[in-house]
């Protein structure tokens, strides 16, 4: 048996071993000595031609040869896997140096901010939020509120009507019927939502915009617990000077009926281009609930008593932060929103 042979595969695999740079050369190094085809393993059967003197000896050259073989390429292994792992540390290296990415955090809309600045007022007197369709009966947006079937607001150019009963509520009164309807007294709560009215737009008009109407029923609700609430919600929302007057008005659903004033809070009622001139700014609707609208829903008049008042909510918000084009609050425009 040839010796030589065996030193020849021994280098010769050192080489191969020595030269390869992959991981998977390397199991191509194995499978050709050490595999059930390789060089190795063919030596070691030719040796049933050996006696059986030369036949452990020889074994245990080409076993030696083998362990070589093996150590050598377990080492290389972990040389290349180190070598691997440190080319793809380099390769993800992040750069902190690099300019960060602008982070644009968004806000809640002007309409929101207003929204909830009035709810906080509301609620904190104990008010409740309620919700109700935007698509009504025509019953709960007019007949229930003591609206007359020839009265202007039910005309074709202002209401937008689904068929002669449906349409969309043109107030958020409705929300209030409903809830006198339900006969849980006594009632503090508030109804804001989108209404709809067939208007053309301007910079004060939209079809849909918002109303917040509050309702209050109750035992000895009086024309005073009306003033004193709208006067207290006044003072918060415009600053604690602020004054309010009331003018007689007409709502077919309160009885007396009112709007609200407030001394302007830009120049504080010396007159000014926000208030034009005048020192006061109009702000809501407001009355004492009519008991014919009481009776309908079936409170009696004779024991209960209440008030109601409504306001746009987009109004309050062009007022609040000095928004001259009520179509700014539907456009979106980034560069307008981000100002609040
Ligand atoms: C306003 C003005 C005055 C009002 C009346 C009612 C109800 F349902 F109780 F009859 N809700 N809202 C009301 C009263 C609304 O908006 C300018």
């Amino acid at each position: 048996m040839d010796s030589s042979r065996l030193k020849q595969i021994r280098e010769e695999a050192m080489r191969q071993i020595e030269s390869s740079d992959a991981l998977d050369k390397l199991n191509d190094i194995r499978v050709s000595y050490l595999g059930k085809k390789g060089e190795l393993t063919s030596l070691l059967k030719s040796m049933k031609d050996l006696t059986a003197e030369e036949r452990p000896k020889f074994g245990q050259m080409v076993n030696d040869v083998r362990q070589v073989i093996e150590n050598k390429l377990e080492e290389t292994k972990a040389k290349l896997s180190a070598l691997a792992r440190e080319e793809q540390m380099k390769a993800e290296v992040i750069d902190v140096t690099l300019p960060a990415k602008k982070n644009h955090v968004g806000h809640r809309h002007p309409n929101t901010i207003a929204l909830e600045e009035v709810e906080r007022i509301f609620v904190g007197m104990g008010y409740e939020v309620m919700e109700g369709p935007e698509i009504e009966l025509d019953y709960y947006n007019f007949e229930a509120l003591n609206i007359p079937a020839n009265h202007p607001a039910k005309d074709e150019q202002d209401t937008f009507y689904i068929n002669d009963k449906i349409l969309l509520r043109t107030q958020t009164s409705p929300v209030q019927v409903r809830a006198m309807e339900l006969g849980k007294l006594p009632i503090r709560m508030l109804a804001p939502g989108r209404v709809f009215r067939s208007d053309e737009v301007d910079a004060t008009h939209s079809p849909s915009f918002h109303q917040i109407e509050g309702l209050v029923i109750d035992k000895n609700i009086t024309f005073a617990d009306l003033k004193g609430t709208l006067a207290e919600f006044a003072r918060e929302l415009f600053g604690a000077e602020t004054k309010v007057k009331f003018r007689p008005h007409h709502f077919p659903f309160t009885e007396p009926s009112a709007e609200m004033d407030v001394t302007c809070f830009k120049c504080g009622g010396k007159g000014c281009r926000m208030c034009k001139g005048s020192g006061w700014i109009e702000i809501l609707g407001c009355g004492m609930v009519h008991p014919r609208v009481l009776r309908m829903s079936g409170i009696d008049p004779e024991k209960y008593s209440g008030f109601a008042f409504g306001m746009g909510l987009e109004r309050i918000a062009l007022l609040k932060y000095e928004i001259d084009d009520m179509r700014l609050l539907y456009e979106n425009d980034i560069r307008f929103l981000k100002q609040f």
